[in-house]
């Protein structure tokens, strides 16, 4: 399944790990995400044929207002 990579800033641990997956499972298109808060990663799986513009998980992890986030 096709995935995005995020670079994330403001992640110290993991619970912030989960706000991340949290804020990128809400965005319609998107299977699954995890994020790694010692690389400053995060990933969302989309669902097969979806496309998902990647300025909506961005703004999904920015509207969060503690994290930020950017193409990978
Ligand atoms: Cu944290």
């Amino acid at each position: 399944m096709p995935e995005v990579e995020l670079r994330i800033k403001g992640m110290d641990c993991p619970h912030c790990e989960m706000r991340i997956r949290k804020a990128l499972e809400k965005v319609e298109g998107v299977t699954s995400a995890r994020a790694d808060h010692k690389k400053g990663r995060a990933w969302a799986t989309l669902k097969e044929g979806t496309k998902v513009d990647t300025k909506k998980l961005v703004d999904a992890v920015n509207a969060t207002e503690v994290y930020t986030a950017e193409k990978a």
